[in-house]
């Protein structure tokens, strides 16, 4: 028999014990008596290496040779969890080698508890740049992701007496077996200092900004492997170091500078990653940060440009595409403008017709607060001369583009300035990004609407076919195959082993939606993963629940307008229904949630705090006869998550209409059979289409009825005094019920809810969204009707992977071309 090259993709489990013992021995420095769990996990991922750097050199080859246009996807967060087990399936891996360590007397799925998450993220707009990335390697693109390299993720979450406490996440103490130093590709940041304008002897002006310091920026690789393994792209992230630059004409003032400090504060750009969801903290550190890995990355852009193309701009634009994750990497679009007005000589009309072709900018969140601003003076300070162009970008639009629409309108350029008026003078990043992209996106439908309609309409008028819009979507490698291997497997036998590229072939699985047979091996399928997940629970939170219950989830940053405060609302509801009448006729129902609070968003904690209060008053009651159940999940993260959402019955995706940009969690629970209660907000709305409304508990105001009852002038007390149940639930959180002899610890729930206006409306959609409940526990006590309306919702996913959506931004935005790898 013909021996296999060791690179073959099928390498054999034999082939895999000799490399995991032999990386065992002369990687870790270890041997088989005594390794420990941590060891052979990092030898088996040595092992899988010499298949990923393999196949990393090839792609890297291939991509030279054919020098076709490639994307950048420039994003401040990269949520990649675990790696492991990723990297296993995407390589055809994931069985031989959970055989090849079964004979060494280990289990794989222990071993891939060892690694730690890389939450290099703090929620949704994180964790899309994950799965993108997958998908665009799966898809055989040239592409690269640009980030930070975080030394500390977003924070660990512990909850002592009820309360968050947030911990620092060290995700790579004892060294990260997935990433790769690239010394050679180091860069030096210029920051702070003063531009000067040189004039020289034929008339011609120059500006040279003298920078104050310099910081290096040391590249880490992470190797993204596509599904099917020929493609492995890298995704670049950036650590910041002191450099041994130090120019002390411009930074003499101060006197003696301590080095060791130098070297502190160089260090300390890429430390930690800024724990806020949705609301913007003009810090000067995030705003360097931005500027760092933005810099860093304009510079290797143009590195490899150079290499293949010299410094013939002519087809730059033609060859690369950037895309903006937000507006948090929106200071590249002034830094390309730079280094091509001051670094490569171009004339301003060169240099911004390059910058237009090559960016476009995805926006995620209408939230007012979540839109970035930057004081002036802090831009003057640290990017003196990106602010000088960034004033003329503005005064070219504000004279040509907006003087063309609405001659003479002063009022109209106040607002579409990129600056914004006022005693503190701002940098509008949102406006910067729409005036220097070619193409800016919504992530649903509903969203690209309103972005167009409420957020830039004038731009819009401006250039009408700048807008558009991309379904976000997830993986169904991680979030499906990796994640629910029975109900992957039950999938491969009724449509084949495709559907993990071509998730619409689940559509296959509909013909079986009334099949009894096939109903009892989904749902008991569905049984053992709840079953999975009891012990889980059970050794997070020592709280006993029953698999036989409804697993209702809700899995979600804590923000008030995704309303975590209306599930727990309706859940003391169905306590106080139980506690009035012992016999309420209700299908027992295990409420869990997993929420990390931004550290400074004070209600939100308070929040969590109420959350498991109440649980613990709820579970220790044993008048109800264990009919309801809460659990709050510390920590929750994306390896938590890959427990949970196979597990799950019921999928909450409950945020006012209009304020979800799109969702994806309410994605990744649906392919995995749970049912959604939710409103038509962000991308529910695609969803209940694809599987039927029916098949949906969408529940509550729309999102012209949210804007109509605002314009009204909404009351919340119309719904305290008109709804007794709502006002005995709200008066409860002011009663030491749950909190005994502490009364009123709970009053600021109640307080935001009545004094504070109820921004998000809340009590409007509490009747609502109760109904929407007893339809579901209806359903669930028909266990044919629950079992087929679960299959018809996994199986109508299909448009959710982000194969799909990585393929509509190539079609409508960045026009690349598939590339290969042999
Ligand atoms: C400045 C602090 C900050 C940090 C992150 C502000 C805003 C953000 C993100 C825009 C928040 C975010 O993750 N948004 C989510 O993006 C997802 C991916 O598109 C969407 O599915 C979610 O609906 C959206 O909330």
């Amino acid at each position: 028999m013909a021996s296999k090259k060791k690179t073959d993709i099928a390498l054999d489990k034999e082939q895999l014990k000799a490399s995991i013992v032999h990386h065992l021995r002369s990687t870790l420095g270890t041997c088989e008596e005594k390794a420990s769990q941590e060891s052979w996990w990092k030898a088996t991922a040595a092992a899988v290496n010499e298949q990923v750097y393999e196949r990393l050199t090839r792609t890297q080859q291939t991509h030279r040779k054919q020098d076709t246009r490639a994307i950048h996807y420039l994003s401040a967060e990269f949520l990649m969890g675990r790696l492991t087990s990723n990297n296993l399936h995407n390589l055809s891996l994931y069985k031989v080698c959970d055989e090849a360590l079964r004979e060494l007397g280990l289990d794989l799925a222990d071993l891939c508890e060892c690694e730690a998450d890389m939450a290099l993220g703090n929620g949704g707009l994180g964790r899309l740049a994950a799965c993108f990335i997958d998908s665009l390697a799966t898809l055989n693109y040239p592409a690269i992701g640009y980030g930070l390299h975080y030394e500390h993720g977003l924070f660990r979450q512990e909850i002592k007496d009820g309360r968050q406490i947030e911990r620092p996440d060290s995700w790579r103490e004892y060294g990260n077996p997935w990433e790769i130093c690239r010394p050679e590709s180091v860069q030096e940041i210029p920051l702070y200092g003063y531009v000067e304008t040189v004039f020289s002897e034929d008339g011609s002006m120059k500006k040279v900004w003298h920078a104050g310091r310099k910081i290096k920026g040391v590249p880490w690789d992470i190797p993204v492997v596509g599904f099917g393994g020929s493609t492995v792209n890298i995704l670049r992230l950036w650590e910041s170091r002191a450099s041994e630059f130090f120019d002390w004409d411009v930074f003499n003032a101060g006197g003696y500078v301590d080095s060791q400090a130098e070297k502190a504060q160089a260090e300390t750009i890429s430390k930690v990653l800024y724990p806020n969801d949705e609301t913007e903290a003009g810090k000067e550190l995030r705003l360097i940060q931005q500027y760092f890995f933005c810099a860093c990355s304009i510079k290797d852009i143009m590195r490899r440009y150079k290499r293949a193309h010299g410094s013939d701009f002519s087809t730059f634009a033609s060859q690369v595409a950037i895309q903006l994750n937000d507006t948090h990497p929106t200071v590249a679009i002034p830094e390309l403008m730079r280094v091509l007005l001051d670094e490569e000589g171009l004339n301003w009309d060169q240099a911004w017709e390059i910058c237009y072709q090559v960016f476009a900018y995805t926006n995620h969140t209408l939230l007012p607060e979540a839109l970035e601003k930057w004081a002036v003076y802090l831009f003057e300070r640290v990017l003196p001369r990106h602010l000088e162009i960034i004033y003329e970008i503005n005064r070219r639009f504000l004279s040509e583009k907006v003087e063309a629409v609405w001659p003479g309108d002063d009022a109209i350029k106040a607002k579409l300035s990129i600056i914004e008026e006022g005693d503190q003078r701002k940098v509008r990043m949102g406006n910067l990004c729409v005036i220097g992209s070619n193409k800016v996106n919504g992530v649903a439908e509903v969203h690209s609407r309103l972005v167009q309609e409420d957020l830039f309409p004038e731009f819009a008028q401006i250039w009408p076919n700048k807008f558009c819009n991309v379904t976000n979507g997830v993986t169904p490698r991680r979030w499906l195959l990796a994640c629910n291997p029975e109900l992957a497997s039950l999938y491969d036998e009724v449509v084949g082993k495709e559907w993990p590229l071509k998730l619409d072939l689940l559509r296959g699985v509909l013909k079986m939606a009334d099949d009894k047979a096939f109903q009892k091996q989904f749902m008991s399928i569905k049984r053992r993963n709840k079953e999975k997940l009891v012990k889980v629970i059970k050794a997070e939170t020592g709280i006993d629940v029953s698999a036989e219950a409804i697993f209702d989830i809700q899995i979600k940053r804590l923000h008030e307008y995704k309303r975590q405060q209306l599930n727990l609302l309706h859940i003391m509801a169905l306590y106080r229904r139980l506690l009035a009448d012992p016999d309420y006729d209700m299908h027992p129902r295990v409420f869990i949630f997993g929420s990390k609070a931004a550290p400074g968003y004070k209600l939100a904690k308070d929040i969590i705090y109420a959350i498991n209060k109440v649980a613990e008053r709820v579970n220790s009651d044993a008048r109800i006869k264990d009919k309801l159940k809460v659990v709050f999940m510390p920590n929750y993260r994306v390896s938590l998550a890959e427990k949970l959402i196979p597990a799950a019955d019921v999928s909450e995706q409950i945020s006012t209409a209009g304020y979800e940009a799109s969702g994806t969690g309410n994605m990744k629970l649906a392919l995995n059979g749970a049912l959604t209660i939710g409103t038509l907000d962000g991308a529910n709305i695609e969803i209940a289409e694809e599987a039927g409304e029916e098949h949906c508990a969408i529940f509550g105001l729309t999102v012209d009825e949210v804007k109509a009852m605002k314009a009204r002038g909404y009351n919340p007390y119309d719904f305290y005094y008109g709804n007794s149940e709502i006002k005995a639930v709200l008066d409860w959180f002011d009663t030491d019920y749950f909190t005994p002899g502490r009364p009123g610890e709970l009053s600021s729930i109640k307080r935001a809810l009545l004094e504070g206006g109820d921004t998000y409306l809340a009590l409007a959609d509490f009747d609502s969204y109760s109904e929407a409940h007893k339809k579901l526990d209806a359903w669930y006590r028909d266990p044919e009707l629950w079992a087929k309306k679960a299959i018809i919702n996994s199986a109508t996913m299909g448009k959710f992977n982000s194969d799909r959506s990585i393929q509509d931004y190539v079609d409508q935005i960045w026009s690349l071309k598939s590339c290969k790898v042999d």
